[in-house]
């Protein structure tokens, strides 16, 4: 059987993928040479677009990673075309709702799980398989994360861990933080937000669904990790090549 992100992840292996905000592809290649496991293309506050989506999976898959994608937020249409582009997993920012996380499930299953519809080209090629396959195995084998990052996501959790066609959920633990705490301030790493994320591993688990995390820092992996998140987003293409020119810099007096 192919690998695939999924598989690896129900296979109960950690994922440590980093986050693509510059819309340069061959960033994706290089951060996969480097040792992250997958790439996540951000194109709700990433700068990345549908062209320069297309271009970093291949870049991804190149360098032996997984791509995944994040569309703007309820851009559903978006979510259908990345995983028709190859990605492997959509992350699904601002889901609030149970109806939200439907929309989800219609954009990237199949029927009669969803209503996604038919024409993966990309996909199919870059997987190997010829469409009768891809058709049989993509439900499976491409992940829908449902992205918590509200008190109204967090009231609906339960009821969204349950629909069929919801992989997972993945937090945003900026956003959550910042509405827990009624916007006084961006707060990931407070003690709301921490506890809030240890629940959702924790119901998330229970349900047997994947959870993943968005991380600010390596001491916040570690808690994601303790807490069992199978997937952690660390590390930033704008913050790894500002923190590494400073540090640079700073090494010879500059
Ligand atoms: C958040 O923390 O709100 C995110 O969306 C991570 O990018
Ligand atoms: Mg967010």
């Amino acid at each position: 059987p192919r690998v695939t992100l999924a598989s690896r992840l129900r296979s109960g292996e950690t994922i440590v993928t980093a986050w693509s905000s510059l819309a340069v592809p061959i960033l994706g290649e290089l951060m996969a040479r480097a040792g992250y496991k997958a790439v996540a293309l951000d194109m709700q506050h990433g700068m990345h677009d549908v062209a320069s989506v297309r271009e970093g999976i291949l870049s991804v898959v190149a360098g032996g990673g997984h791509p995944m994608v994040r569309p703007p937020v309820d851009e559903f249409a978006t979510a259908s075309r990345a995983l028709d582009l190859g990605a492997e997993a959509v992350i699904m920012p601002m889901v609030n709702s149970v109806d939200d996380a439907l929309a989800l499930v219609a954009a990237t299953k199949y029927p009669p799980m969803g209503a996604r519809s038919w024409g993966p080209h990309r996909a199919a090629t870059l997987a190997g398989l010829q469409p009768p396959a891809y058709f049989s195995s993509a439900n499976a084998d491409t992940l829908a994360f449902a992205m918590i990052e509200t008190p109204a996501a967090l009231e609906a959790l339960d009821d969204i861990l349950a629909l069929d066609g919801i992989d997972g959920v993945f937090v945003g633990p900026a956003d959550l933080s910042l509405t827990l705490n009624n916007g006084t301030a961006v707060d990931p790493k407070g003690e709301a937000c921490l506890e809030a994320c240890a629940d959702i591993a924790r119901r998330a688990r229970a349900a047997g669904r994947l959870a993943g995390l968005f991380c600010i820092d390596a001491d916040h992996a570690r808690a994601g990790m303790a807490m069992g998140y199978p997937l952690l987003a660390l590390g930033i293409d704008v913050g790894l090549v500002t923190a590494g020119a400073m540090e640079m810099l700073k090494s010879i007096g500059e």
